[in-house]
């Protein structure tokens, strides 16, 4: 296929919340994944979607060894991915959803490559990924999940702290990372998964993508393994000293049942 060809059949895979058929691209390198990416990326905001950030996948063991893959990856973020914190989500658009917990950080300045990553950053905050491969079962190779945009699906970011803030964590290196499902423990970690320390997944970040805006929102990477995220299930991800975000997933009609 080509790269125009897959990326459309990657976002109508999507767009119709079925995986995509046959299941074989035939990609096999990274940069010709990347512009499948873009390309992909490129559709999105053609349809007025604006970027709000990036994702680094593949940061934690937990991650690599559940999908099988071994390199870091990273993919996009559009404002139609936001979910409000607390708020509901509906999963209907989505073919077999899964949960992450993760940690954001939201830059206040320019981040270039080889500048101390720390100084860029205004906040960071827990947050909670929900990834939707537009692969059958999730299977794919490193470049078909790039070309995939990730897996990306939505996010959902919690309060924010300032990087050093009077009460907050004085080192990000080792907060526990819990995810809950309906209040019942899903995945339980540390945030020293991410790279051995999340302010890693900066560095990573600029290096993979170039500089990056202040606005952006970077997620650095799950921690722990994903879960499967079945509609009406209440999510919380915790990471200790930086506090909770959470949301529902719901499909169209339990959001109406519960609106009516
Ligand atoms: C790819 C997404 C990886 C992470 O946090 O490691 C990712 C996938 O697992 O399908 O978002
Ligand atoms: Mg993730």
């Amino acid at each position: 296929m080509t790269i125009t060809a897959l990326a459309e059949s990657l976002d109508r895979a999507a767009l119709n919340a079925r995986p995509l058929p046959g299941g074989v691209t035939g990609l096999e390198d990274t940069t010709e994944a990347y512009a499948v990416q873009d390309a992909l990326i490129v559709r999105r905001l053609a349809r007025g979607e604006r970027l709000t950030g990036v994702k680094l996948g593949f940061t934690s063991l937990a991650k690599m060894r559940q999908m099988g893959v071994a390199d870091l990856i990273h993919g996009r973020l559009t404002d139609r991915m936001e979910i409000p914190d607390g708020g509901q989500y509906d999963l209907s658009g989505l073919i077999h959803p899964r949960v992450e917990p993760e940690v954001a950080f939201l830059l206040g300045d320019t981040l270039r490559p080889g500048a101390d990553p720390t100084a860029a950053v205004a906040a960071v905050a827990p947050a909670l990924e929900v990834i939707d491969s537009r692969y059958d079962g999730f299977r794919f190779s490193l470049p078909e999940v790039i070309a995939d945009n990730t897996s990306a699906a939505a996010y959902v970011v919690g309060p924010w702290s300032a990087l050093r803030s009077p009460g907050g964590p004085s080192d990000l290196g080792n907060l526990g990372v819990l995810l809950e499902l309906d209040g019942r423990p899903a995945e339980t970690g540390s945030t020293a998964a991410i790279l051995g320390h999340p302010l890693r997944a900066l560095a990573a970040a600029v290096r993979l993508c170039g500089p990056l805006e202040p606005g952006t929102v970077i997620l650095a990477g799950a921690a722990t393994a994903a879960v499967p995220l079945p509609p009406g299930t209440h999510v919380r991800a915790t990471v200790t000293g930086l506090g909770a975000v959470q949301f529902t997933a719901t499909t169209a009609r339990t959001a109406t049942e519960e609106g009516a």
